[in-house]
C-alpha cells in the first residue's frame, strides 16, 4: 500500500493547479458569481506565521465549499504595499522601498502557494505598482472634481520621529504614535481632506442592513457618532459678536450658568482683560499639547480658566461667565458649550470645582439620588417653559430660538472628514499641480499616473525642511512642471496619500485587474460587485468605513451596481502561540508554517488543525500535539481509502448502516459549512471516519466507494491535496473542484432512536427520544424545551453539558 506523503502529493498538485490556472474564474458565466477574499496583506518582510495562515484557511475552505455548490468563484489575492510599514522596513534594512516589497511578495506568494490556497492569481494587484497608483490617482482627482478632495490649513497631529501627520486614530495611548511609540505634537499644516462627511448619513443609514458582526456595526455607528440637538448663540457682553454653543439638550438652556471655549477656539485668546490674558494664555499652550482622549476622560480632574468675559444666556437673559476648559474639544461642534452643571456630568465637577451655580431645570425622579441627574422629566425654573415634558420642550426651544434669531436645530457627527495626505516618500503621489495662476488643479487623466520618482535618500528629514514636507520637495527637477490650464510654470504637490487611499478601492480592481483604460469597467464591476465574503481579522474600522464611502462615491458616479460593497463580513480571532500570547517575533513564539509543513506535517494537516481549533471568531491557541492528531486523522482518511483499493471487495459490512452514516454526515458537515462552523464540521469527518473503521472489521464492498468519494468531497475544503489525490486514486476522470458537493438523503439515514437522560443539577428530569443523527444543538434545545426539564429551571443555565448519546447535564 502506498504510503502517505504529503511532501510529495502537495507539490504535485499545486504544480497542477498553477500550470492548469484551475482557479481563474471567467468574467462571465451561467453560474452564479460568488466573489471572497481576505483584507490583502501589506508584505512585511516578517512573512506570514501560522496564525495569519487561518485567515486564508478561512476563505480557501469557503472558495472551495462555494466552488462545489456550482459557484463561478473568485478569489483574488494582492498586495497593500504602499505605506509606512513598507518604507519603515526599508529604511530599518537600508534599501530601497521598491526592492524590499518585491522580494516580501516573492515569499508571501511562495507561501500562499504552498498552502494550497486555491487563489485567482490572475488578478493579483499590487497597490505600489503604477499601473495600479494610477487610477488611485484618478480617483482622487474625480473626488477633486466633485468638492469632495479639498486642502486645508489645520493643526495636525505630528510624529517628531516618523516625521509624519498622522491621523486621529493613528494616535493611540494617550498621546503616542502607532507606529513607533514617539509622543506626538500638535502643528499647524496645509492638509488634504476627503470630504467624508458629506456622506455621514447615506453611511449611517445602510448599516442596519449589512449582514456583519453587530459588534463591528456599532463600532462603525460610534465613529459617525451622529449627534442631533441645537446650535445656540451666547451674546458677548460688551461686544457685538457671538459665542455659538452646540447642545444635544437645548430644552437645559435655562440650567445654562456658564460657558466654556475649548483652548483651540477663536475667542479664547481675545477675551480675555489685563489680568486673565497671562494666566488663559499659559493654560492655553499647555493644553493644546494634551491628547484629546487623555482631555475627555471621565474622571480626570477639571481644570480651566476664567476669562474676565461674560455672556447673555438668550433664554433667563441671565450674564453668565465664559471660561477656558480643555474638556471641551476643538473639533467637535462648535469647540463651545453652555455648562449646564445640574444635568450634565462633566459641567457638574467643573462648577463643583470652581464654585459656579447650578440651577436644576428638569424635574428628577423621586427615588433619583445622583447628583447630576441626565435624564428626561418635566421642565421646572424655565419660564414659560416650565411643566412641559423636557422631550417635547427640546423641540419648542429650539422654535423658540429660531424665531427670535438665536439659534437653529442642528446635527453634529463625531467623525471628521479623512486626512489623506502625507510627508513621506512611499505612497502614490497627489496628482494636484499648484498653479500661481489656477492654485490646485488637477493633473489630467491623459498625464496619470504621476510617477514616483526613483530617490537614492527617501528618508523623512523634518530638520532641513521646516514645513515638514516629504522627501519629493527635495527633487526639484520632478516638482517643477507646468500648469496643465496655463502652461505656465507650477509646482506639483509633494505629499503622497495615505495607504489607505489605495485600499479603498483594490476590491473593484480586482474585478478588471489588467484594464489600462479604466479603474475598471462598469460591466466587471456590475458582474462581481458586491463582494459576498469579506474576512479579515483586525481593528478595521477606519478601512472599512473608507471602502464604504468611496463605494458610496462610485455608487453615485454609475460605476458600481450598488452602493455598499461588501455584503457579508466574517471577523475571525487570532491563532496565538502555545503559551498564549500573541505571535510575535520579539517574544521568539513564532510558528513558520513552511517550516511546519516541511516537518512533514504538510499544509493539509496545518490548515485542518487550524480550523479545528474552535469558532473562527474566537482566538485560539497554537498546539504541537493538536496538529500531530489532526495529521493522524488525514493519515487515517488515506490509509482507509488505500486499502478499500486494494482490497478484493468481497466483504461482508452493512450496506445500509454505510449509507446511513454517509448522509447523516453529509447533512451535518452541509450544515456546519453554510454556518461557517468548520471545527464542529471537521469533528462530524473523525466521528465519520471513526465509524467507518469499526464497519471495515466486517471487510470491504463496493458500495464503500461511493462513501469513500463522498469522504473525500467533503474533507476538500480543508485538505485539498489529499483529497485530490484520493479522488483520483478512486478512479474518478474529472477534477475535484469540479465535482458537485453530495447531497444526502433523509430517507437513507436510518432513523433508529436512542435515548438521552435530561438532569438538572444531576437529578433526572425527562428522557428525550432522539434520532442518532440528529445534531447537538437540537438535542440541546429539546432538554431545555421539556416541560419537566422547566419546572426544575429555578433560572438561567449556568452550564449545559452534552455527552454525546448519553446525556444533557444542566446546571443553575
Ligand atoms: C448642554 C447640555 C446639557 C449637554 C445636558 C448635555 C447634557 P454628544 O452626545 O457627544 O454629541 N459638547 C458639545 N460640544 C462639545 C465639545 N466640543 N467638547 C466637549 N463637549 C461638548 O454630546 C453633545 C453634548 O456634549 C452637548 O450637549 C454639550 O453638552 C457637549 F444636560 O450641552 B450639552
Amino acid at each position: 500500500m502506498k504510503r502517505y506523503n504529503p511532501t510529495e502529493i502537495e507539490p504535485k498538485w499545486q504544480k497542477v493547479w498553477a500550470d492548469e490556472h484551475r482557479y481563474q474564474a471567467p468574467d462571465a458565466s451561467d453560474k452564479p458569481k460568488y466573489y471572497i477574499t481576505s483584507m490583502f496583506p501589506y508584505p512585511s518582510g516578517a512573512g506570514m506565521h501560522a496564525g495569519h495562515f487561518f485567515e486564508h484557511s478561512i476563505v480557501d475552505a469557503e472558495a472551495r465549499f462555494r466552488r462545489s455548490l456550482g459557484f463561478n468563484v473568485t478569489y483574488p489575492m494582492g498586495w497593500d504595499s504602499f505605506g509606512l510599514p513598507a518604507e519603515n522596513y526599508a529604511i530599518k534594512t537600508g534599501r530601497q522601498p521598491a526592492e524590499t516589497t518585491k522580494e516580501n511578495i516573492a515569499n508571501f506568494k511562495n507561501q500562499l502557494t504552498r498552502v494550497g490556497a486555491s487563489i485567482d492569481w490572475s488578478r493579483e494587484i499590487n497597490t505600489a505598482n503604477p499601473e495600479y497608483y494610477k487610477w488611485t490617482q484618478w480617483i482622487f482627482t474625480q473626488l477633486f472634481e466633485r468638492g469632495l478632495a479639498y486642502q486645508k490649513e489645520a493643526n495636525q497631529w505630528w510624529c517628531p520621529k516618523d516625521k509624519t501627520v498622522l491621523a486621529n486614530e493613528q494616535v493611540v495611548n494617550g498621546g503616542h504614535c502607532w507606529r513607533c511609540d514617539s509622543l506626538v505634537i500638535k502643528k499647524p499644516m496645509k492638509q488634504w481632506f476627503f470630504k467624508i462627511t458629506d456622506y455621514a448619513d447615506a453611511l449611517l443609514e445602510e448599516i442596519p442592513a449589512l449582514d456583519w458582526p453587530q459588534k463591528i456595526k456599532t463600532a462603525q455607528e460610534n465613529w459617525i457618532g451622529r449627534s442631533e440637538g441645537a446650535e445656540i448663540n451666547y451674546a458677548i457682553d460688551g461686544r457685538d459678536d457671538v459665542i455659538t454653543v452646540f447642545s444635544t439638550r437645548p430644552d437645559t438652556i435655562f440650567g445654562a450658568t456658564f460657558i466654556v471655549l475649548a483652548p483651540e477656539h477663536p475667542l479664547a485668546r481675545e477675551l480675555v482683560s489685563d489680568e486673565t490674558r497671562e494666566m488663559v494664555n499659559a493654560y492655553i499652550d499647555e493644553a493644546i499639547k494634551k491628547s484629546e482622549i487623555e482631555r475627555s476622560s471621565e474622571n480626570k480632574d477639571k481644570t480651566g480658566v476664567f476669562t474676565g468675559s461674560h455672556a447673555i444666556n438668550p433664554a433667563s437673559g441671565e450674564k453668565v461667565q465664559i471660561w477656558v476648559a480643555d474638556y471641551v474639544l476643538g473639533g467637535y461642534g462648535t469647540g463651545a458649550v453652555m455648562g449646564v452643571p445640574a444635568h450634565d456630568e462633566r459641567d457638574f465637577a467643573f462648577a463643583e470645582a470652581f464654585k459656579l451655580p447650578v440651577i436644576e431645570v428638569v424635574e428628577r425622579p423621586d427615588n433619583s439620588s445622583e447628583e447630576c441627574y441626565h435624564g428626561e422629566g418635566t421642565l421646572i425654573n424655565s419660564g414659560s417653559f416650565t411643566g412641559q415634558a423636557s422631550s417635547d420642550a427640546r423641540e419648542a426651544i429650539v422654535a423658540w430660538l429660531e424665531q427670535e434669531g438665536h439659534g437653529h436645530s442642528k446635527v453634529t457627527y463625531k467623525m471628521r472628514d479623512w486626512l489623506i495626505s502625507r510627508q513621506r516618500y512611499w505612497g502614490a503621489p497627489i496628482p494636484i499641480i499648484h498653479c500661481p495662476e489656477h492654485g490646485a488643479v488637477a493633473v489630467p487623466e491623459k498625464d496619470l499616473p504621476v510617477l514616483l520618482p526613483e530617490v537614492a535618500d527617501f528618508e523623512p528629514r523634518g530638520d532641513d525642511n521646516s514645513e515638514g514636507k516629504s522627501v519629493l520637495a527635495r527633487q526639484e527637477d520632478w516638482v517643477s512642471t507646468t500648469c496643465p490650464d496655463c502652461g505656465r510654470q507650477a509646482k506639483r504637490e509633494t505629499d503622497t496619500m495615505d495607504g489607505y487611499a489605495c485600499s479603498s478601492w483594490y476590491l473593484l480592481r480586482y474585478t478588471d485587474p489588467r484594464n489600462a483604460e479604466q479603474a475598471w469597467a462598469p460591466a466587471k464591476a456590475d458582474y462581481w460587485s458586491p463582494i459576498d465574503m469579506y474576512v479579515g481579522g483586525d481593528h478595521a474600522v477606519a478601512h472599512l468605513l473608507y471602502v464604504r464611502f468611496w463605494n458610496h462615491v462610485f455608487f453615485d458616479m454609475k460605476l458600481v451596481p450598488t452602493k455598499e460593497p461588501v455584503k457579508k463580513l466574517v471577523y475571525h480571532g487570532l491563532i496565538q502561540a502555545e503559551d498564549g500570547r500573541k505571535m510575535s517575533k520579539s517574544l521568539g513564539n513564532v510558528v513558520d508554517p513552511l517550516e511546519v509543513i516541511d516537518a512533514g506535517y504538510g499544509a493539509d494537516a496545518l490548515r485542518t488543525f487550524e480550523l479545528f481549533l474552535g469558532p473562527i471568531n474566537e482566538n485560539s491557541n497554537w498546539s504541537s500535539k493538536g496538529i500531530a492528531g489532526v495529521y493522524r486523522f488525514i493519515n487515517r482518511v488515506w490509509t482507509l481509502t488505500q486499502e478499500y483499493i486494494d482490497s478484493n471487495k468481497q466483504g461482508l459490512s452493512d450496506a445500509r448502516k454505510l449509507e446511513s452514516l454517509t448522509h447523516a454526515t453529509i447533512k451535518k458537515v452541509t450544515d456546519d459549512m453554510y454556518r461557517l462552523s468548520f471545527n464542529t464540521a471537521i469533528a462530524a469527518l473523525m466521528e465519520y471516519v471513526n465509524e467507518l473503521y469499526k464497519l471495515k472489521t466486517d471487510g470491504f464492498i463496493e458500495e464503500w466507494q461511493d462513501a469513500l468519494s463522498t469522504l473525500v468531497q467533503l474533507v476538500q475544503p480543508f485538505a485539498p491535496h489529499v483529497a485530490a489525490e484520493l479522488w483520483q486514486a478512486l478512479g474518478h476522470d474529472s477534477a475535484l473542484d469540479t465535482a458537485k458537493w453530495p447531497m444526502w438523503d433523509d430517507a437513507k439515514i436510518v432513523t433508529d432512536v436512542m435515548t438521552i437522560v435530561v438532569q438538572v443539577n444531576g437529578k433526572v428530569r425527562a428522557k428525550l427520544e432522539v434520532s442518532p443523527n440528529e445534531t447537538e444543538g437540537v438535542i440541546r434545545d429539546q432538554a431545555l424545551a421539556d416541560e419537566n426539564v422547566k419546572r426544575h429551571l429555578t433560572d438561567e443555565p449556568k452550564k449545559v453539558i452534552y455527552i454525546a448519546g448519553k446525556l444533557v447535564s444542566i446546571v443553575v
